[in-house]
């Protein structure tokens, strides 16, 4: 048996729209990530804590398996993919909504409306849930980015996309209709932690609750 080192690791965004605030964040937190960031791996100074740089959609499987300790992720990647982890934490930050947008001068009439619709989305499995919740068939088109193009380029009538701003949309021509999640990024928690490795946590947890205070 190899025994564990008394350290978290945590996974954050390689890069992207969440590394800058999840870096931002553990600064605050007094923790000093000094060495490199274009590695895989990252250990802190003066904190039992060890830094995994990953893609976001990996992040909630690699906590699932313990690969990775906690996380750090947009809640609607946690809810898409669907793992079993606990998400212990809100943390303020990459905050968006998934919504569906239709064509500016067409009318959204609920969900009743997407029947036999052409739905493109890079979160198919929301999407499906939303649809069965409302007992409405409908034909998903999956795809991984720019979907705000798609119906644009004929490839569907009506689009489900993360939106922040709403400028995105608006440059395609497109007008947000119905808000199906508010998300924002999330400290998520593999379920079989050791208790040496939840006191750290807690420890984490105090600070970043601090850094939040201090905010408001
Ligand atoms: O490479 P990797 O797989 O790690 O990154 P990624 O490209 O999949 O994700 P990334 O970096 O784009 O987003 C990471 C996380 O940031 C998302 O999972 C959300 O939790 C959060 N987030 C917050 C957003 C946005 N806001 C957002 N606006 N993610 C994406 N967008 C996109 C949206 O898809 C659309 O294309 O921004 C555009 C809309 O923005 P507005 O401001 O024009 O409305
Ligand atoms: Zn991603």
């Amino acid at each position: 048996l190899i025994e564990e080192k008394n350290v978290l690791r945590l996974a954050i965004q390689k890069s992207g729209r969440l590394h800058d605030d999840s870096m931002k964040l553990l600064k605050e937190c007094g923790i000093d990530i000094s060495n490199g960031i274009n590695k895989l791996k990252s250990e802190a100074a003066n904190f039992p804590i060890e830094l995994y740089f990953l893609r976001d959609d990996d992040i909630p499987q690699y906590v699932e398996d313990g690969v990775a300790d906690i996380g750090f992720v947009g809640e609607n990647v946690v809810f898409e993919k669907k793992k079993s982890v606990e998400i212990t934490e809100k943390l303020g930050f990459g905050k968006c909504r998934l919504s569906f947008a239709v064509r500016k001068g067409e009318e959204f009439g609920g969900a009743t409306s997407l029947q036999g619709k052409r739905i493109a989305t890079s979160y198919p499995v929301l999407v499906q849930d939303y649809l069965d919740k409302y007992n409405v068939k409908a034909d998903i088109q999956e795809i991984s980015g720019s979907v705000e193009i798609a119906p644009g380029i004929g490839l569907a009538d009506v689009i489900c996309d993360l939106v922040s701003s709403g400028s995105t949309l608006f440059m395609n021509g497109l007008k947000e209709a119905d808000v199906i999640l508010q998300s924002q990024a999330v400290l998520i928690t593999n379920q079989n932690i050791t208790p040496i490795k939840r006191a750290i946590l807690e420890s984490l947890i105090f600070r970043i609750q601090a850094v939040r205070k201090a905010k408001n």
